[in-house]
């Protein structure tokens, strides 16, 4: 059953556990197509977590800074279609959790290994702030962090497992979030790591 956890936040334990063969299998087609990287922030660090794309727009990090485009720096090429099991589970999730007319455009895939982790940040440069982010974890569990709009506010800590999809909307879409270190382990299905998937819709609705 969902859970509220935070204002417009709602977990959806388990909902991805059912798809989880289709959804690897589609990770790893788009990942053949565009491999995962470790991106390199505005300000030189390197992340810990590596990632990758697809559907319409990928989310780019270089010197000039982050943005949303339509192709792949490396390839000069699209991104990978979003596969259509991805989109039927975020809009599955997004309406279970009373988040009507999802339409992600954007679609990043997000890999840790034990010991990689992700500081806490807002994920603020999507166009339409009142459509949700969905987070489908596979794999290994973690610990999620998230707050409030204030960097300095206080945090809750969540435990997310193989198959937990969370929808942050209204006023959680802009909360401070992060991932702590990985802690070690191994998935029967995915191995030693855990693969983040979020959607976002990052052109104004029309
Ligand atoms: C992850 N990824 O587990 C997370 C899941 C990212 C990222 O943070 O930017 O790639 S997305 C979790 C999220 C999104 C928007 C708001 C909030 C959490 N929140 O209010 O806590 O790899
Ligand atoms: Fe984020």
């Amino acid at each position: 059953a969902p859970q509220t956890i935070a204002p417009g936040a709602v977990l959806l334990p388990g909902l991805a556990r059912a798809w989880d063969d289709a959804l690897l299998h589609a990770v790893d087609t788009v990942l053949s197509q565009s491999p995962l990287q470790h991106l390199v922030t505005p300000g030189g660090y390197t992340m810990s977590v590596a990632s990758t794309c697809c559907g319409p727009l990928g989310w780019v990090s270089d010197a000039q800074g982050y943005r949303y485009g339509a192709l792949d720096p490396r390839s000069g090429q699209p991104w990978p279609a979003m596969p259509p099991v991805f989109m039927e589970l975020a809009q599955a999730a997004a309406t279970q959790a009373g988040y009507s007319g999802f339409q992600p455009d954007a679609c990043l895939i997000n890999e840790y290994v034990p010991g990689a982790r992700l500081s806490l940040h807002q994920d603020k440069d999507e166009k339409d702030l009142r459509a949700p982010i969905v987070s489908v974890s596979l794999g290994l569990p973690a610990i999620f962090q998230f707050g409030t709009t204030q960097r300095n506010g206080p945090t809750q800590r969540l435990r997310l497992v193989h198959g937990d999809v969370v929808v942050w909307g209204g006023p959680s879409r802009l909360a401070f979030h992060g991932v702590l270190p990985l802690a070690d382990g191994h998935h029967a299905r995915v191995g030693r790591k855990r693969i983040n998937v979020t959607f976002r819709q990052v052109r104004p609705k029309r």
